[in-house]
């Protein structure tokens, strides 16, 4: 079965790559440096990278510098795993030209390339396909391990919050926890220690709030200028669809984020039946059902009103 050969390939290679998705989220970062820093453990050659930095929150994970944005000239590998990404082309790597065999590790619906492909959409995060990966290699597991994977399944399940909260998730997490790590300092790195910036971009984006007649849909948005005035990075802005989604009665959340002068950014999140993942593909995007973005050209109120078009109908 696909873990064997994946198993077959760890032990007949010498040389990897581990990468996953641009703009990486805590799974993302979590399962790239918890196989990576498990494939040196194991004495293999290992680079763990991704096109774009560690996010801040994410920084003390031990040994994150090990996490590389740039790969040495000439690299070549005989394995790159590359992690949570859906599509290869969100590494912005070439992987296929860099290695002999590329395995695709996921757990998002369409993920259909890889010379080997293990995807398992039951499975939480990742980072928990990374776990079974070296029980199956029977690797004891380190504390640097166990708190990058940890930190993986804490973000994708929204803290244990999401139906996606399976058995195996909070059995993978205990075993985790078991190694001794501490939980605390992972909820406190990740959601308590929020940059100033942070709070004063949610207060100038929080007034833009519009609730759709119909209560269903609601959604903020955020200009290149308020990004300025308020003196924080687009990084700041990370889940501020969580709020729109939050309000009772809503199941469909939208953050517009201008990215040029008549270029804007949705981020849908659905919280019920409504597939924003279709609803995003209507727009050029993807996504799946849950979560989604696009890109759409236009000033803010033809944007919006286009999209309100579309949800409108679906709710109708
Ligand atoms: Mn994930």
């Amino acid at each position: 079965m696909i873990v064997q050969q994946i198993i077959d390939k760890i032990e007949n290679g010498q040389r990897f790559l581990v990468v996953a998705h641009e703009n990486p989220d805590g799974d993302a970062i979590g399962s790239t440096l918890g196989l990576a820093l498990a494939l040196r453990e194991m004495g293999k050659e290992v680079i763990a990278y991704n096109v774009d930095v560690i996010p801040e929150v994410m920084r003390f994970l031990p040994q994150s510098d090990f996490l590389l944005n740039r790969l040495p000239e000439d690299s070549s590998f005989d394995v790159a795993f590359v992690l949570d990404a859906g599509d290869v082309e969100r590494t912005a790597l070439p992987v296929k030209d860099l290695c002999k065999t590329m395995i695709n590790i996921d757990h998002h619906p369409y993920s259909t390339f890889g010379d080997l492909r293990y995807v398992d959409t039951t499975a939480c995060a990742t980072a928990v396909m990374i776990y079974r990966v070296l029980m199956a290699c029977e690797h004891q597991i380190s504390v640097d391990v166990a708190k990058a994977l940890y930190l993986g399944i804490l973000s994708d399940t929204g803290s244990f919050r999401y139906s996606s909260a399976n058995p195996e998730c909070f059995s993978v997490a205990g075993k985790l926890v078991a190694t001794g790590i501490d939980p605390w300092e992972t909820s406190s790195h990740l959601y308590e220690s929020l940059a100033p910036e942070r709070m004063q971009l949610l207060g100038l984006v929080l007034p833009t709030l519009q609730i759709s007649s119909c209560g269903r849909y609601a959604s903020i948005a955020m200009t290149i200028d308020t990004l300025k005035d308020s003196g924080a990075s687009e990084e700041h802005a990370d889940g501020f669809v969580n709020y729109p989604r939050a309000i009772s009665g809503v199941e469909v959340a939208l953050f517009f984020n201008q990215i040029a002068e008549h270029v804007y950014k949705i981020s849908f999140r659905s919280r019920g039946s409504i597939d924003v993942g279709s609803l995003a593909r209507k727009l050029g995007g993807g996504g799946h059902h849950n979560a989604a973005g696009a890109k759409v050209t236009g000033t803010l109120d033809e944007v919006r009103t286009s999209v309100s078009q579309l949800l409108d109908q679906l709710f109708s």
